[in-house]
């Protein structure tokens, strides 16, 4: 058994859930997989229990001295990034490192009109574009990211890559769901470099294992 557990929510719509189970898994991180469906008249009651935050995900590491539970996407990012040093999670590079913590730290606190009024839907991929109420706003933010990464860091860092900043990072776990909206609510207008980097991330082992999972998590329900 191993000593990580990865605490999720229902793989359609658990936008949060998607950033540290798709870190782990690209990564190659072994760890156990628990399942709680949100929206649920027990959800409340099993999350107030189990969560230290009562949200998904959390993390619970077995140690010797006891469990360590870990909360919020981008703490349970870090946490793994300490405990596997080899894999590098951050890029090496001090310049490209620093941007990438302000890619991902505008991410976790920003967009928030794109969240709301697109969530995700993991398994759609035919819903009505509305780039009302600044979602247009945040997908030009995005778009601008993404193609300014790719061509300044991604093409020249970590032997050039296809990711933000070439080799995988934390950066990429943390945009996997805008990934995800961008196909369901598309076409949208988006740079050659960003609409390449949407389509490589689309097509990882890592997404597409994501998405038969929720399937089928639709299709059991
Ligand atoms: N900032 C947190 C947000 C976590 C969050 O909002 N999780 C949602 C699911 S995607 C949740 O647990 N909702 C359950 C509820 O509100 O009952 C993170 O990064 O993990």
């Amino acid at each position: 058994m191993t000593e990580l557990t990865l605490t999720i929510g229902d793989k359609n719509l658990s936008s949060w859930s998607l950033r540290p189970w798709f870190l782990m898994k690209q990564a190659g991180i072994p760890f156990t997989e628990e399942n709680i469906k949100l929206d649920r008249p027990e959800t409340r009651k099993v999350l107030n229990e189990k969560s230290p935050s009562g949200l998904v995900p959390y993390l619970t590491h077995k140690t010797s001295t006891g469990d360590i539970k870990i909360w919020d996407s981008l703490a349970i990012c870090e946490y793994v990034n300490d405990l596997f040093p080899e894999k590098a999670l951050w890029p090496k590079d001090n310049h490209a490192r620093g941007i990438a913590r302000a890619v991902t730290s505008e991410m976790h606190s920003g967009f928030s009109a794109l969240r709301t009024v697109w969530p995700m839907n993991f398994t759609r991929s035919d819903l009505a574009l509305s780039t009302a109420g600044g979602v247009q706003r945040d997908i030009d933010r995005i778009n601008s990211l993404w193609t300014m990464c790719r061509k300044e860091f991604g093409a020249r860092c970590e032997l050039g890559e296809p990711f933000l900043f070439g080799k995988f990072s934390i950066a990429d776990a943390m945009y996997a769901p805008v990934v995800s909206r961008l196909l369901t609510y598309g076409p949208t207008e988006l740079s050659p470099e960003a609409s390449a980097y949407r389509d490589m991330m689309r097509d990882t082992t890592a997404m597409k294992e994501w998405g038969v999972e929720a399937k089928a998590e639709i299709s059991s329900s």
